[in-house]
């Protein structure tokens, strides 16, 4: 080996092995806080925490970015030791693509609300994708590497040039006992992923139309009549929705049936309304395709809701002139949101009780939840039982944890 090399090695060595360290740290936590983020029982035990720990996740994410850049002014120098490693230079190719891959989805995802449901839902197949198989990879690669993994000859020789040749470690019986317990880790983390990826491709590429059937065998909702579909709904006009929901609830999911399930329209109206089921399946509805958009960025197209226009709903209880804000009430008693007076105007805001013609499910709300298409659907309360008028502001559940309270959608009319 050259004193030349030998130099570089040196002085580089510790700058590549800082940079490695906090590099694995960050892409730990990421991957930490970025797999409990979306799943349903840490929404729960989080609540609030949640929307920090998101901007952990994003900070985190952005600061990235120093290690990396870091990384690339040495790239060269690295490049060079690197020579007689193929594998290492691979690997190094796939982690720099796999955080760029992560990096620019996550961009777009931060900044969803510049770029849109168009570009935020990709965004979130990618950055999930990413996480699929990376993240197997990355912990793949730091479990290998563990001393007592590592193949032993990478410990005591000083350079590619003189190390023993492959042949002869490939003798040796200690490395095949390596090897093997590698290939077992592989196996083991195929067995251990493999089943939640295939799951995660099916919903992501699977017609949506399909999975609603399955959600109707498992969780139609208990109440009886089942409403009868208009002539509209039941084509479906809207062509059938295009996309997945992803089910989502702050509270174990609440059952309904005809004893316990009435619906209020109460606070400073002139009339209080109130219906039991049977009252509220015969009141006449109206049929609207709409778009669906989560504020995490997955998107549910051209959904045909029918279901009772809220403006229709004010206008049978008559609003009182002190009246400031619509607040909605979920059965499940914990979850709330709200809009102004001016926003309840708008006409394609609805009380909706069928969706493609069948009645909603009790996963996706049912069998009553609000729509409120021009805003992001943390608006759209599941389980809707109740509606009041009130005086004031109020904060709804998500806002109160962080969400902002412009849930308007980037190109809503507000009409
Ligand atoms: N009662 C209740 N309503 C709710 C929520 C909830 O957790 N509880 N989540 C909101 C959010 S953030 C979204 S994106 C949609 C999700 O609807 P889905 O679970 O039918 O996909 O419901 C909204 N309404
Ligand atoms: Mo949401």
């Amino acid at each position: 080996m050259s004193d030349w090399l030998n130099k570089i090695r040196k002085g580089i060595g510790k700058k590549l092995a800082a940079i490695h360290r906090w590099n694995a740290l960050m892409v730990a936590f990421l991957a930490f806080s970025g797999v409990i983020l979306p799943l349903g029982f840490w929404r729960e035990v989080l609540g609030g925490g949640r929307v920090w720990l998101k901007w952990l996740h994003i900070g985190v994410g952005l600061a990235l970015l120093l290690p990396v850049v870091y990384y690339l002014f040495l790239a060269g120098k690295h490049w060079k030791l690197l020579k007689d490693r193929p594998k290492q230079k691979w690997n190094v190719i796939i982690v720099l693509f796999l955080l760029a891959g992560w990096f620019l989805s996550g961009v777009v995802l931060w900044q969803f609300r510049a770029f849109g449901p168009a570009w935020s839902n990709p965004a979130l197949t990618i950055h999930d994708l990413f996480t699929w198989v990376g993240l197997p990879y990355i912990i793949y690669h730091s479990v290998t590497r563990t001393q007592w993994l590592k193949e032993p000859h990478r410990r005591t020789v000083k350079s590619g040039a003189d190390r023993p040749a492959a042949a002869n470690t490939a003798n040796e019986p200690l490395y095949t006992r390596r090897a093997f317990i590698r290939s077992a880790i592989g196996v083991g983390m195929a067995v251990a992923f493999g089943p939640s990826f295939i799951k995660w491709l099916g919903s992501s590429i699977g017609s949506s139309q399909q999975n609603m059937e399955e959600l109707l065998e498992r969780d139609a909702n208990h109440l009886v009549p089942a409403p009868t579909p208009a002539a509209e709904s039941l084509t479906p006009v809207g062509g059938g929705a295009k996309g997945n929901f992803r089910i989502y609830t702050v509270t174990p999911i609440p059952s309904f049936d005809n004893t316990n399930w009435s619906f209020t329209v109460d606070g400073l109206v002139n009339k209080r309304l109130q219906w039991n089921w049977e009252q509220f399946v015969k009141l006449s509805r109206v049929v609207q395709v709409s778009d669906f958009h989560c504020v995490t960025g997955w998107s549910v197209y051209h959904n045909t809701w029918e279901g009772i226009p809220l403006k229709k709903l004010l206008d049978e209880a008559g609003v009182q002139p002190a009246a400031q804000t619509v607040k909605f009430y979920s059965g499940d008693g914990v979850y709330t949101d709200s809009i102004t007076m001016e926003q309840a105007r708008m006409d394609d805001i609805m009380v909706a009780v069928l969706h493609d013609g069948k009645p909603i499910p009790s996963d996706l709300g049912g069998p009553v939840r609000l729509i409120v298409p021009q805003m992001y659907t943390y608006k759209s309360v599941k389980w809707l039982n109740r509606i009041e008028l009130i005086q004031g502001d109020h904060v709804g559940y998500w806002e109160e944890r962080g969400y902002d309270k412009n849930a308007w959608l980037p190109n809503a009319k507000r009409t």
